[in-house]
């Protein structure tokens, strides 16, 4: 009897518990308060009066003490979204005054916003994102296998490449010695004609001695007739030592310029093969696939070209000026493995440095990436005056299971709860945020 009073009594009180905000089910027992009415920060860094909890002031060094709360940097917020899949956010996204349907679609991460209250959406979101799986899940497959078509011709594409490139280095090498040596004929060869065209010039003296004869017998002469001519003096002829030497100097010269002109050619195709060779194309090389071709995407005003690894531009149809929205800066996704189980650097990308706005920023335009069936831009917006957004789809960014292990393993394990199938859009709707830790 004692026991069965024990074990309802301990029921009561279990349930009289409350989950501080932000934490997930299965890490009750870690938020359970001890006797002492502490709490352990889970990294063991600290043990803190349980009514420090979400006390707004960051405690524990793994956030953990700030759950539902912004204070600590590196905080994790546990949206239950009953009805769809729960989801961890940063926790500073909460009550940052943005409901972050995706993430959180009972809107619970902004519980005490000042500015806006969320709905409860989970389950307008979970048909949305059903529909959208099985889209996405269509185009994943056949993103899958032209991106691994793709990678069989790149192998290919890169050792010809290498080849290329090894080739050149030898030629760029034999050339510029070459250059060097014609430089040095050429330079010598310059000396020697100015050392030939001293031994011929006329000495100072010499020089006006005949001016002076000149004067004299013209004077005398144009006392006699006014109509005379004026006599022009004969040029004289260089003699052949100096012409031999200024010949063998203008052809070394020549000689020089075309090596050279060949050298800086060389170089050219060089660095272009280079470059090429190390760009930085994804965790598996596919993203490739954007690298020889441009986008384009049309609207009334605009065709909007993106030209990955190069540049962005904005033709105007009323036109024919060409605006430079930027040229290529690098791959600006983050790493949220330790948060969706995924590294999503190459699902976001920046062109910057384009032609300054009237009254505004140097034009620039943020890319978006996701898996697709084929490489598209599906829109292309100016969401701020010069500042552009795209959404790219490409199948370099499709991923096989393999490829997630693979490429997203650094999480100990949290890529594989929400994929069931041998295929996975990386990035846009199903590839990342619904996955729990
Ligand atoms: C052009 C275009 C627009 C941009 C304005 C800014 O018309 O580049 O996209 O907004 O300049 O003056």
């Amino acid at each position: 009897m004692r026991i069965l009073v024990l074990v309802a009594l301990t029921s009561i009180a279990a349930s009289a518990f409350q989950l501080p905000k932000g934490v997930p089910e299965k890490l009750s027992a870690k938020y359970t308060p001890t006797k002492a009415n502490t709490f352990k920060c889970l990294d063991g860094s600290a043990t803190i009066p349980y009514k420090a909890i979400n006390d707004d002031y960051c405690d524990c060094k793994d956030g953990s003490d700030e759950p539902g709360t912004s204070a600590c940097p590196n905080g994790k917020f546990h949206c239950r979204n009953e009805g769809h899949e729960p989801s961890d956010i940063p926790s500073s996204r909460v009550n940052d005054g943005i409901c972050d349907i995706e993430f959180c679609c009972d809107g619970s991460d902004e519980f005490n916003s000042s500015t806006v209250s969320c709905e409860n959406v989970c389950s307008e979101v979970a048909q949305l994102v059903n529909e959208e799986r099985q889209q996405a899940q269509k185009d994943s497959l056949e993103g899958l296998k032209l991106k691994q078509e793709y990678l069989v011709r790149k192998a290919a594409e890169d050792s010809e490449r290498a080849g290329k490139i090894e080739g050149l280095l030898k030629e760029v090498e034999v050339l510029r010695r070459q250059v060097d040596a014609a430089k040095e004929a050429a330079d010598e060869l310059e000396k020697k004609e100015e050392e030939v065209k001293k031994l011929y010039e006329p000495s100072s003296t010499v020089t006006e001695a005949a001016v002076e004869t000149e004067t004299e017998s013209y004077t005398t002469t144009a006392d006699v007739t006014e109509t005379t001519p004026t006599p022009v003096a004969e040029p004289i002829p260089d003699p052949p030592e100096l012409i031999a030497a200024r010949d063998a100097h203008n052809n070394a010269r020549t000689e020089y310029n075309s090596l050279n002109y060949d050298l800086s050619n060389k170089q050219t195709e060089l660095d272009g093969l280079q470059s090429r060779q190390n760009l930085d194309l994804g965790f598996d090389g596919g993203l490739g696939m954007l690298a020889d071709n441009c986008l384009e995407y049309d609207t009334p005003e605009y065709i909007y070209k993106l030209c990955f690894f190069k540049d962005a531009i904005q033709k105007s149809k009323n036109s024919q000026s060409d605006t430079s929205l930027g040229t290529w800066s690098k791959w600006t996704g983050q790493d949220l493995t330790q948060f969706s189980g995924k590294d999503l650097k190459y699902t976001e990308a920046e062109f910057t440095n384009g032609v300054q706005c009237w009254n505004g920023p140097q034009r620039s335009v943020k890319v978006t990436l996701e898996c697709g069936s084929k490489n598209e831009i599906l829109s292309f917006t100016e969401p701020n005056k010069c500042e552009y957004a795209a959404r790219v789809v490409t199948p370099g960014l499709c991923e096989s299971d393999e490829d997630v292990a693979n490429h997203h393993a650094r999480s100990g394990g949290g890529s594989g709860g929400a994929h069931e199938s041998g295929s996975h859009g990386h990035g846009g709707h199903g590839g990342h945020g619904h996955d729990e830790l």
